[in-house]
């Protein structure tokens, strides 16, 4: 931490009330304010007994948790043990250095957005969806895509002007380009929900390399991927053109589509 923030944030890294506006450090909150209190948990593989104790409050210290205190363990089948710690730890949050993936693009209701697809596109938006890979976690998709929707909000199914392919789960991706191509896709929409040995990463790159090979520049739908676990600033590194995280909703998805593929003219020719 700078002398200038020590100083105008204070020893605790707590602005006094008259910053309080421009508090830019922040500690987390425990039991009182800015006591940098944390909770963790994680599985080891070793059984559950006192040195099993001792070796998650010494990962916790390592981790600077300090003190640690062990609030939860439990045996987790055979050799492993699952634990829960409690502890303060010293590390300050800079919120001026924080880097998000930021909206930009209005949202609109399900009506704005059906009549900018029939305005100025003339035709239904082509939206084909699918959990790719052995991914077998379509609730996911399926709250984005099919009627009932999700937080209150109906999927895309329910746009008039969005003509939407649902195909399901562990789609494979020579299937996935060639219903893309069947249907005319504008935007190809895919999910990804187990992260096991990156396999999220491994196949949303082996989806857009697909894409961007069986498409020419112009031809390729609007790549989007999806799922709880992405980090949504990893576009160019994995080749697709939006990421969506948790808690995604449906309008979100629709607002996005009709911006990148309508009003800001990515639309392919029908
Ligand atoms: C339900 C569930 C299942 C069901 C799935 C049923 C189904 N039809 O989907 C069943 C029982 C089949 C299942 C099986 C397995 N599962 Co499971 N499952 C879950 C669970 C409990 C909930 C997932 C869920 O439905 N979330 C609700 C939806 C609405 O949220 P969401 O997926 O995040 O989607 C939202 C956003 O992410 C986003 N989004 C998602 N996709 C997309 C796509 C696009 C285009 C867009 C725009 C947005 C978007 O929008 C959605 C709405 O907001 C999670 C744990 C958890 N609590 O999350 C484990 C979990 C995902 N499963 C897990 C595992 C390990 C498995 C199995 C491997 C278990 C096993 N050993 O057999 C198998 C794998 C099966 C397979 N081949 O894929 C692990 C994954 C761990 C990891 N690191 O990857 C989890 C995290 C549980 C855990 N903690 O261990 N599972």
């Amino acid at each position: 931490m700078s002398e200038r923030t020590e100083r105008s944030e204070g020893r605790e890294g707590m602005p006094s009330q008259h910053s309080m506006t421009e508090k830019t450090i922040v500690r987390p909150y425990g039991d009182t304010t800015g006591d940098g209190m944390v909770q963790v948990s994680f599985t080891l593989p070793v059984p559950h007994d006192r040195r099993a104790e001792g070796a998650a409050v010494q990962l916790a210290n390592k981790m600077g948790i300090d003190p640690a205190l062990l609030v939860h363990a439990k045996p987790m089948g055979e050799g492993f043990t699952f634990f829960v710690v409690y502890g303060r730890v010293n590390h300050l949050v800079d919120l001026s250095a924080v880097r998000v993936v930021e909206r930009g693009y209005p949202l609109l209701s399900a009506r704005e957005v059906n009549a900018v697809v029939k305005r100025q596109l003339r035709r239904k938006l082509s939206v084909v969806g699918a959990c790719i890979g052995t991914d077998a976690h379509t609730v996911g998709i399926d709250a984005i895509l099919n009627v009932k929707g999700v937080a209150g909000e109906k999927g895309l199914e329910y746009y008039r002007e969005l003509k939407v392919t649902n195909l399901g789960a562990q789609v494979s991706v020579p299937e996935l380009v060639e219903a893309a191509r069947v249907e005319r896709a504008d935007a190809v929409l895919v999910s990804q929900v187990v992260t096991q040995r990156d396999a999220h990463l491994h196949n949303t790159r082996e989806m857009s390399a697909a894409f961007r090979e069986a498409m020419p520049v112009g031809r390729r739908p609007l790549l989007v991927v999806g799922g709880p676990r992405f980090d949504e600033s990893q576009i160019a590194e994995l080749g697709v053109d939006r990421i969506f995280g948790r808690g995604t909703t449906p309008g979100e998805v629709a607002s996005y589509l009709v911006h990148a593929l309508v009003t800001n003219k990515r639309a392919r020719v029908a």
